[in-house]
């Protein structure tokens, strides 16, 4: 720019010289022509210097405040995201407490897994989990403690139904919501959603499969032994009452009903003790999970009782994960009442809707199947319901958890 001006000028006093130097006694007009063009030459040369200065000046005023700008959208954005994470919300890291029931049974391992894997970091999680070893009062400490923490949700798998309001009023007076997943908590009425099976109906699915397995065996009279699962869940309470609002109806016979606690060494210790008082008198056993299911045959192997299909003890079992399809493709367990474990995709839907602002169901059903082998696919209706079961082949074992 202050080059341009300058070579203008130069060019006018130039012309200006040439002009005056025509005239033979205008040599000294044409002398002042050319002074008053340095002049002028001079002058543009400081305005265009301080033009260019002028310029700096702007452009580094016009830098320092685009800095100025981008920094405090850098700080403002900073201040969102703090503001979020603090609120758990959308773009932050969610803090998830799970007070998980225990590690009793294949069942759980699942469970457990399934939460591990949907509330991962990877997936925006932070999970706080605790095993509460089927310890009631271990439990209401985890809660306590995710109440502590100040965590964005709590997932609780109540070892038992009662007992929950305290501290569930607790965790709403923290404005942590709540979100039960698999058992039932029964009063109290503080928590968002649940999550999980119905028990009540695998009680039912497992009576009225074997009154029509039975009849199409030509067995007259059922004399049963339940194994429960531990008392006062919702899942024993459930398969229990199930079960025997069947066996009421069809007048059949429940010999005993003692706990294995969900796990292999009870359904073991429980069958042992079975195995003495009623030998000779049962003619099926109903266990409350696989486990306690694989215990039992262990009791009634070593008391020389044969049991499966074609045999004289019919087994029914729950849960049907992997290792209780097995037995049922092996013929020891006649049929198998699934529980799916597979319950926290479902909770990460709840706490996504509750992220979003909206309000999620309050009670959603994991749907679950009926197992056994090709002869023990009977029809039968649960409710009215016609119901479905699946033959185990070695595809359906391979997709299980
Ligand atoms: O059947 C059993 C377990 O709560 C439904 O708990 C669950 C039960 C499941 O450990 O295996």
């Amino acid at each position: 720019m202050k080059r341009k001006i300058l070579s203008v000028l130069l060019t006018a006093a130039f012309v200006a010289a040439t002009i005056a130097g025509c005239g033979g006694a205008a040599g000294a007009a044409a002398d002042t022509a050319g002074a008053a063009a340095d002049t002028a030459a001079a002058a543009a040369d400081t305005a265009a210097d301080t033009a260019e200065a002028a310029a700096d000046t702007a452009a580094e005023a016009a830098d320092t405040a685009a800095d100025a700008a981008a920094d405090t959208a850098a700080t403002v954005e900073e201040a969102a995201e703090e503001v979020k994470e603090a609120a758990g919300g959308a773009g932050g890291t969610i803090n998830v407490g799970f007070a998980q029931v225990g590690h009793e049974s294949d069942w759980r391992t699942a469970s457990t897994k399934s939460a591990q894997d949907v509330f991962s970091e990877a997936n925006g999680y932070n999970l706080s989990f605790v095993d509460c070893d089927n310890d009631s009062a271990q439990q209401l400490e985890a809660v306590r403690g995710f109440i502590e923490q100040g965590v964005d949700y709590i997932i609780i798998d109540p070892i038992v139904s009662t007992g929950w309001d305290t501290v569930l009023a607790e965790c709403a007076d923290a404005d942590i919501p709540v979100i039960v997943i698999d058992r039932t908590i029964d009063d109290s009425d503080k928590y968002v959603s649940w999550v999980g099976s119905d028990f009540l109906t695998e009680g039912k699915a497992a009576g009225e499969w074997l009154k029509a397995y039975a009849e199409k065996q030509g067995i007259k009279e059922i004399n049963a032994l339940i194994i429960q699962g531990t008392t006062g869940s919702s899942a024993q309470i459930g398969r229990t009452d199930g079960f025997s609002e069947i066996a009421d109806r069809e007048g059949w016979t429940i010999l005993d009903k003692q706990t294995g606690d969900f796990t292999e060494e009870g359904g073991q210790q429980v069958m042992e003790s079975y195995c003495k008082s009623y030998e000779g008198k049962f003619n099926v056993v109903v266990c409350e999970n696989d486990n306690e299911a694989f215990g039992a045959m262990t009791a009634m192997d070593n008391a020389g009782v044969k049991y499966g299909p074609g045999n004289d003890v019919i087994l029914i079992s729950y849960d049907a994960c992997t290792a209780g399809l097995k037995e049922v493709q092996a013929g020891k367990i006649t049929a198998d009442f699934e529980c799916n474990p597979l319950a926290a995709p479902t909770v990460e839907g709840v706490i996504q809707t509750l992220q979003s602002g909206g309000t999620p169901e309050a009670q959603i059903l994991v749907p679950d199947n009926w197992y056994a082998l090709p002869d023990q696919i009977v029809p039968f209706a649960v409710d009215g319901k016609d119901q479905s079961m699946v033959e185990v082949t070695d595809e359906v074992i391979e997709a299980q958890y």
